[in-house]
């Protein structure tokens, strides 16, 4: 790696915006029990008590019309399991948010688009969005073709409702908030940012049941301790994550790096 190496990870100035005005989540649920807590704590508390953030939570089911509040019913065609039924949704969506809606309402579902560091950025940066969480065996469709921008899902296995996920959604972009995390500079070093895992972290005490630390990381040498990291990243993401690799913003030394540690691997008798 050459001296003056970038910062680990690869933090892209671009990412490095002024946002002015507070950022507003809408999440449409028939649960609203299960996220209300979730905001109350931690770094998404913070965030909302510094009105760096808004989320309004919205029960589906105050849009229901009928006398028994239904939000659910059985699918056409047959089969097991419940749908969730259309009007109570457009209903609770558009008396909110305007019909069409004034910002994008995403549907949280297994079948959508997996959820990207990028994705939480380009959230980050926008003029608010909307959360709609899927329950039951399903959405009418009708929600996904007519209401729904776009759908994201969390990764690759099944919850039962997307509550869990749209927490993971909001977490994931209200970190980015500029001043949300204590240190400002503490979102670009995270493992996915420029598409590298994180390097290995330690603090005191530097010798625990017998396991010490890295020497590099007591020499007190400033740029060693960055060549570390950044190696560290670089190798682990390569033994972890080799997929993202081909996204990372690399060196050509580093890219050389790489296809050396391929090459010795593919040799006979390599691991
Ligand atoms: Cl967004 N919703 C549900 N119900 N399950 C999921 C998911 C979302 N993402 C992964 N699995």
């Amino acid at each position: 790696m050459t001296d003056g190496a970038r910062l680990p990870s690869s933090p892209r100035p671009a990412r490095m915006y002024a946002r002015t005005f507070m950022l507003t989540i809408d999440i449409f649920t028939l649960f609203p029990g299960i996220i209300e807590p979730v905001l109350r704590e931690s770094i998404l508390g913070r965030a909302i008590a510094r009105d760096l953030l808004a989320v309004r939570l919205h029960n589906i089911r105050d849009f229901a019309a009928d006398k028994h509040q239904v939000t659910d019913d059985a699918p056409y065609g047959g089969g097991g399991g419940m749908v969730m039924k259309p009007e109570p949704i457009f209903a609770a969506v558009e008396s909110t948010l305007g019909a069409p809606p004034a910002v994008p309402v995403f549907l949280l579902t297994p079948q959508g688009k997996p959820f990207t560091q990028e994705k939480a950025w380009s959230l980050a940066e926008g003029k608010g969005f909307a959360l709609l969480c899927g329950r039951y065996e399903g959405v009418d469709e009708r929600v996904r073709e007519h209401l729904a921008a776009e759908e994201i899902s969390i990764g690759d296995y099944v919850l039962s409702g997307g509550e869990l996920a749209a927490m993971v959604v909001v977490e994931a972009v209200a970190r980015l908030l500029p001043g949300a995390l204590g240190d400002e500079e503490g979102a670009r070093g995270d493992s996915h940012e420029g598409s590298l895992l994180e390097y290995p972290h330690y603090t005191r005490p530097p010798d625990f049941r017998g396991w010490g630390i890295p020497e590099v990381l007591l020499s007190g040498n400033h740029s060693e301790v960055r060549k570390w990291r950044r190696e560290q990243a670089l190798w682990r993401t390569y033994l972890r994550r080799p997929d993202l690799l081909s996204r990372a913003d690399l060196t050509d030394d580093e890219k050389n790096r790489v296809r050396q540690w391929r090459e010795e691997s593919e040799k006979p008798g390599g691991d």
